[in-house]
């Protein structure tokens, strides 16, 4: 994996913990970060020793979303063409996560703006310090919601409540967004780190497989009626139920002890 300042990683107890790095800039994206994440989220998908990973932001801001020092219209000789940068940069990283079978974490450690936003949305359970807020900034410059916002949202909030936020920009305080159902939870700020590790610790030392399956399961939910969601729930049971992760859940069970998974 390509080295890079602009996020931190590291590796303990299968947690694969990937730190936003441009605090000066409450971590907006540029090129480089976005090419690290990439390459961090991709060796989630490859590395089997991977089981789960941890996303955060070093500094006050969790991500401010695109850089737009990169984008000064002063600076150039005529409009941007950013659907090709939404395809090169932003979409192949909400896919990476979201088709990721294993478990995201997210802590929010201040404010996510824009595509930051929408990126803590799209994790699988997301945390977020008490302080932080969430902005759908992308009105205040004429733009439109991206990396998967308009989806999320929609689908989360419904209409009124997607339009209001994306439409005024108004920032949503993390308590609310708790409430309404975009995050899983709100922690004290100086507790954040420590709950979101072990989350995501304990989430490494579950039955991998299992909760692959059922992350693909929960999101193909919304796509599917009852009877395909059945089907689907039939397939992925008779995956799980071969699996080793499920002899040794039954086994310890019978044996009054607690499972040691090993993630196959
Ligand atoms: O372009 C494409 O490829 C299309 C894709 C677009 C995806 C998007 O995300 S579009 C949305 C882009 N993001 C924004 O519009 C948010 C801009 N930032 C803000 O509105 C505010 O900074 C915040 C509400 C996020 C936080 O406000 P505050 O008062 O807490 O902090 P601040 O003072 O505004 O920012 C601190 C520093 O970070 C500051 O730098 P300085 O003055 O100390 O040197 C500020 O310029 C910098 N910063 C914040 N956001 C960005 C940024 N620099 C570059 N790009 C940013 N997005």
């Amino acid at each position: 994996m390509a080295e890079s300042n602009t996020v931190l990683v590291s590796m303990e107890a299968g947690v694969l913990t990937l730190t936003l790095h441009r605090p000066d800039k409450l971590n907006a994206f540029n090129e480089e970060m976005h090419r690290a994440l990439r390459a961090g989220f991709e060796r989630a998908h490859e590395d089997t020793g991977v089981r789960a990973v941890l996303l955060t932001g070093a500094g006050r801001g969790f991500s401010a979303g695109q850089d737009l020092g990169d984008r000064d219209p002063r600076k150039a000789d005529g409009p941007p063409d950013l659907g090709r940068t939404i395809e090169a940069f932003y979409n192949p990283l909400i896919r990476l996560v979201r088709s990721l079978e294993k478990p995201v974490v997210c802590a929010v450690n201040g404010v996510a703006a824009g595509a930051g936003a929408n990126l803590a949305f799209a994790c699988d359970i997301t945390l977020a310090a008490r302080s932080a807020r969430f902005i759908q900034a992308f009105s205040k410059i004429g733009l439109v919601p991206d990396s998967g916002g308009t989806f999320t949202l929609n689908r989360l909030l419904g209409e009124q409540r997607a339009k209001a936020l994306t439409m005024t920009a108004e920032p949503l305080d993390a308590t609310t967004a708790a409430e309404w159902g975009l995050i899983w939870k709100v922690v004290d700020d100086e507790a954040l780190m420590a709950e979101a590790t072990a989350l995501a610790a304990r989430l490494a030392a579950g039955p991998t497989k299992g909760l692959g399956l059922t992350k693909r399961a929960i999101q193909a939910a919304s796509a599917n009626d009852l009877d395909a969601q059945l089907d689907l729930e039939r397939d992925f049971q008779r995956e799980a139920g071969s699996s080793a992760d499920y002899a040794e859940g039954v086994a310890a069970f019978l044996e009054k002890r607690t499972p040691e998974f090993s993630g196959r």
